[in-house]
């Protein structure tokens, strides 16, 4: 088995790929890159991920980034037992489809509120472009909440490494300055709060210096 080291930020996406390996029972360790202290820009960090984003997975001497990539990796390390990752063509697939749209339509849809300096360099345009991302957060939101009609999970009845990956998302959503913008969302409510049944999620978020109390602090 391999040695594996997750790099994870409180709260941020990486936290989908801590609560994977927690979930899997593979062995791993957290080091903690904080990226609300800069120490994503660190020389050491940058020495693991010289982009300076996590998450990041160390397997042995190689370094895997991507959400994507590293949950569908744990997947497969993962025990068969587990299922976090299905074998069978189509359900692998709609895991993929999921992530895919998770990473390249959801991350990015809170990005114009959550970190307009990477779009535009002039301050006084951050309202409009707040203008613009609130309906559209609120629609690639409320398209998840619709994939999520009529399922306990993400892939229907069985926990996958999608789960967790869906949970950073909905976190977001619920941070003080961001719900107000965003509509009632049942189906993925009750998703998260079966993800808050699971030990392994409060056990990460805990590790990670996150508590029920300063869970949705911006
Ligand atoms: N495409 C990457 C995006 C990773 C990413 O943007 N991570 C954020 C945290 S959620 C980060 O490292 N931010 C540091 C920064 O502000 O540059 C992935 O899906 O893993």
């Amino acid at each position: 088995m391999p040695d594996l080291t997750i790099y994870s930020s409180p709260r941020a996406c990486s936290l989908a790929c801590h609560i994977a390996l927690e979930e899997s029972g593979l062995p791993f360790e957290l080091n903690k890159v904080r990226v609300r202290q800069g120490e994503h820009l660190s020389d050491a960090f940058r020495k693991i991920n010289p982009w300076g984003k996590i998450p990041a997975l160390r397997i042995d001497d190689e370094v895997l980034t991507e959400a994507q990539a590293i949950l569908s990796y744990i997947g497969d390390l993962a025990p068969a037992e587990k299922n976090l990752l299905p074998r069978e063509p189509l359900a692998r697939a709609r895991a993929h489809e999921w992530m895919n749209f998770l990473t390249s339509t959801v991350h990015i849809a809170f990005r114009p509120l959550f970190k307009p300096h990477f779009l535009i360099g002039d301050e006084s345009l951050y309202p409009k472009l707040h203008e613009v991302g609130i309906p559209n957060l609120r629609k690639t939101l409320l398209e998840v909440e619709r994939r999520l009609e009529g399922k306990t999970w993400a892939l229907g009845d069985s926990y996958s490494v999608v789960d967790p990956y869906l949970l950073v998302f909905w976190i977001w959503s619920q941070r003080d300055d961001i719900v107000p913008h965003v509509a009632e969302m049942p189906n993925w409510k009750a998703h998260a709060e079966r993800m808050y049944e699971r030990d392994a999620t409060w056990k990460c978020l805990n590790r990670e210096g996150v508590t029920a109390e300063n869970i949705s602090d911006p």
